[in-house]
């Protein structure tokens, strides 16, 4: 078996504030996603699901609820060499605490990954949705003999410039790389792809950001310390010396790196048919298994709309939304458009009574809210309009930011009654 020789490497996030406010109090990999989920869970499930039990998960800072997170959710059994562990930056008297970019979080682990018996290192990104048996892609790097694969997807030109795109030889050996080119550049960067990719528009090999480095090579590039990014550096430094694979993935794949991706691909699982398949039996994604009551709903109207478990909804209507866990929602009151992660508890009556807010968890009555990420545990009031949309400029309050026409209601927030956005 080849993946007890593979150590998988999730990346989780750097400083970049591209999904804030989501990432003000947690790190990446803990935002909350579908409802139920993780970010990280991503990354680990499909690991788990291609028998890879080993991982480690880069984080720029320990977030008490990533922590939290992995502890309650990836029990493996005693007997097994199974683990997910998270590595924060640390402030040593070598570096002052910060990863500096993707290759030196890797570098400044490396110690951690030493200590493991391995062959190859797996490098995920923690912000991806996609479901990938990755023993594919490892038994295509051995049988070519690479040093180095990269999991690549066709693109078209708009999404080309947001990615490392490349060529390969018809070996599907990289030949040349550039991360992130210019549009005016694009035309000499394509190349032959499936006539049903080609009818797409997408002619642009991207590089998925998905990375497989045989031991020693990883150990060599990573000495070197002047290289911080895998996209900028050590992939367009490589090529030339070890032989570098393109391995091309055909199923669905998306960023979900900043608040407009991130918030299209959550809206993507009430699509009749979700790119993202969730209920799959043989890709099962995992999360946290936490004995929640069933949904109680009533006199709603639902389209397109997920709700997970523990949620109790009175609202009049709600269209193609995600409602996370032990959302409550009240009467005559309609969401559509709309991401609501839920809580982490439920408010007990003495809880309620002794609150001075007078504003219960959840949202409240007569509401109307369109186009909105709801983080987690607030408290929105009776006959609060939050139309989301382009109409709106960017800007931020202490309770929410706009981005992109989007509303983000930042965590634990309290919306006042007759609140209007
Ligand atoms: P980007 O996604 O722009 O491009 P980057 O921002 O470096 O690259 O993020 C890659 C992954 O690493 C993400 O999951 C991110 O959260 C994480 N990350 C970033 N900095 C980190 C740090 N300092 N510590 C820990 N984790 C960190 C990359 C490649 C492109 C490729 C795209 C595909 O550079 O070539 O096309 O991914 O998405």
């Amino acid at each position: 078996m080849i993946n007890n020789k593979v150590l998988s490497i999730i990346l989780g996030g750097g400083q970049g504030s591209r999904l804030y406010p989501l990432t003000a109090t947690r790190s990446k990999p803990a935002v909350p996603i579908a409802g139920k989920y993780r970010l990280v869970d991503i990354p680990i499930s499909n690991c788990i699901n291609s028998d890879i039990k080993r991982m480690f998960v880069l984080t720029q800072f320990n977030s008490a609820s990533l922590n939290r997170h992995i502890k309650n959710t990836y029990h493996f059994s005693f007997f097994s060499s199974a683990f997910v562990d998270v590595l924060a930056a640390e402030q040593t008297p070598g570096n002052e605490g910060w990863f500096q970019g993707t290759a030196d979080a890797v570098r400044q682990s490396m110690h951690h990954f030493l200590s493991h018996d391995f062959e190859y290192a797996l490098i995920l990104s923690g912000d991806q949705l996609y479901q990938m048996d990755f023993n594919e892609m490892i038994d295509a790097h051995i049988k070519a003999k690479a040093k180095i694969s990269i999991a690549t997807i066709p693109v078209n030109a708009k999404d080309a410039t947001s990615f490392g795109i490349l060529k390969t030889d018809d070996k599907n050996v990289i030949t040349s790389f550039i991360e992130k080119p210019d549009a005016s550049l694009l035309p000499e960067w394509t190349s032959t792809v499936s006539p049903e990719m080609e009818s797409q528009g997408k002619n642009h090999l991207a590089s998925m950001g998905i990375y497989i480095f045989n031991r020693d090579l990883l150990v060599e590039l990573m000495s070197n310390p002047d290289t911080n990014d895998f996209g900028k550096e050590i992939i367009p430094q490589s090529i030339a010396k070890h032989k570098t694979l393109s391995y091309q993935f055909e199923g669905y794949w998306t960023d979900i790196g900043n608040i407009d991706s991130f918030f299209e691909a959550n809206l993507g699982l009430t699509d009749d048919i979700p790119k993202f398949n969730l209920y799959d039996k043989d890709q099962s994604v995992y999360t946290r298994a936490r004995i929640l009551p069933t949904s109680k709903i009533s006199g709603t109207a639902l389209d397109r709309t997920v709700i997970a478990e523990g949620c109790i909804v009175h609202a009049a209507k709600i269209e193609k939304s995600v409602i996370g866990i032990r959302s409550r929602i009240g009467k005559e009151t309609t969401i559509i458009n709309t991401y609501m992660m839920g809580c982490d508890s439920y408010e007990s009556l003495e809880e309620i009574e002794s609150n001075k807010i007078n504003i219960l968890m959840g949202i409240g009555e007569r509401c109307f809210i369109k186009n909105t990420i709801i983080d987690k545990n607030i408290r929105i009031g009776d006959d609060v309009r939050i139309n989301g949309g382009k109409h709106l400029e960017n800007k931020e309050t202490d309770t929410y930011v706009i981005k992109d026409g989007i509303v983000v209601i930042k965590k634990g927030a309290v919306i006042p009654n007759g609140f209007v956005i």
